[in-house]
């Protein structure tokens, strides 16, 4: 996607609220009068600046139909898997890793996360940086923050980071594009872990995850480690056998509070390079014909911290899968 000009986004803005479109005014709502006194009081704005951000906020249906109905709530593993493991995707990845071979093994040596991995990461999230968002930044918090209660909490904690944010980088907080639950970049960083992951990766002395690839490639890399990436552990294998539903081996939740061990116990197939002491935990997912239980480990758990979605971790991970070196033509090579 190019880049558009901050310049012309507001010259559009402009147009758009002559043209009748209604701001708000959450500055004069009793949460936004609490939100800029916690902007003046706890890190020093003026009151006017945070007011007339709120004044510029418009609220966007679209959001509140989005956040509702994620597609990972919504879709059966088959149909999700179809959205991202396809081959226009797993081409463009391996252009992506060719384009940024350099700085995809200097991320692997700083931080310990495969090349394959930030690279799926970032196809994942937005096509390999094609497809960004296109909701103002400002109106998807703004509008999360006060018009969707079952997370208000939340998005008024990222609007406070947003408005931080773009104050530390310099940005303007009125041009800002993402998604509509205010995610931007390369790899969609929320607010707050642009604020706590965001590195400057190509040294140029700014870490922008916004238009930057290589800025991009380093965040989500240090990003996984700081989440507890363990080098050469595996992600998850695909056990031959079914396991009922309601199985205790299926563990509830995202973490793998069992141990590879118990599987095998149980006489299920897992690789026997796997070390017995590895926590794991099996999830059963369901293909267009049949179930299939994968053997998770910590390293899935990890890619969950991008996404709490079982869904979402297996599509990067075997988008990760196809894009390895070597995978074009021999899909059944063994894991390593
Ligand atoms: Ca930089």
């Amino acid at each position: 996607m190019p880049s558009i000009s901050p310049v012309l986004i507001l010259l559009v803005g402009g147009m758009l609220m002559s043209a009748g479109s209604v701001a708000n005014q959450y500055e004069r709502t009793p949460e936004g009068q609490a939100f800029i006194s916690t902007m003046v009081e706890d890190f020093g704005f003026e009151a006017g600046r945070v007011e007339s951000l709120l004044g510029d906020a418009k609220r966007q249906d679209s959001i509140l139909e989005s956040i509702s109905r994620p597609a990972e709530k919504s879709l059966e593993w088959h149909s999700y898997r179809d959205i991202f493991i396809r081959p226009d995707r797993i081409a463009q990845g391996r252009e992506f890793m060719t384009t940024y071979s350099a700085e995809l093994t200097r991320a692997r040596q700083e931080f310990g996360v495969p090349p394959e991995i930030i690279a799926a990461i970032i196809g994942v999230e937005t096509w390999y940086g094609r497809y960004r968002g296109n909701y103002r930044v400002l109106d998807a918090l703004a509008t999360l923050a006060f018009d969707y209660p079952p997370r208000s909490r939340f998005f008024r904690s990222e609007l406070e980071q947003f408005l931080l944010m773009t104050r530390e980088q310099g940005l303007d907080p009125m041009a800002l594009k993402g998604s509509y639950a205010g995610a931007m970049g390369y790899g969609q960083f929320i607010s707050s872990s642009y604020r706590h992951y965001a590195v400057d990766f190509d040294g140029d002395g700014v870490a922008d995850i916004l238009e930057n690839p290589v800025d991009a490639i380093g965040s989500v890399a240090n990003y996984f480690e700081k989440h507890r990436w363990q080098p050469g552990e595996p992600v998850a294998h695909r056990l031959e056998e079914d396991l009922p539903a309601g199985s205790p081996l299926l563990t509830k939740g995202l973490k793998p509070n069992l141990q590879v061990a118990d599987y095998r116990q149980a006489g299920l197939s897992v690789p026997a390079s796997v070390d017995d002491r590895l926590p794991a935990r099996a999830i059963r997912l369901k293909g267009e014909n049949e179930h299939e239980v994968w053997l998770t480990y910590r390293n899935f758990y990890v890619i969950t911290r991008y996404n709490h979605s079982h869904l979402y971790a297996m599509a990067v991970y075997q988008l990760a899968e196809a894009l390895k070196p070597g995978r074009d033509r021999s899909e059944k090579q063994p894991d390593g």
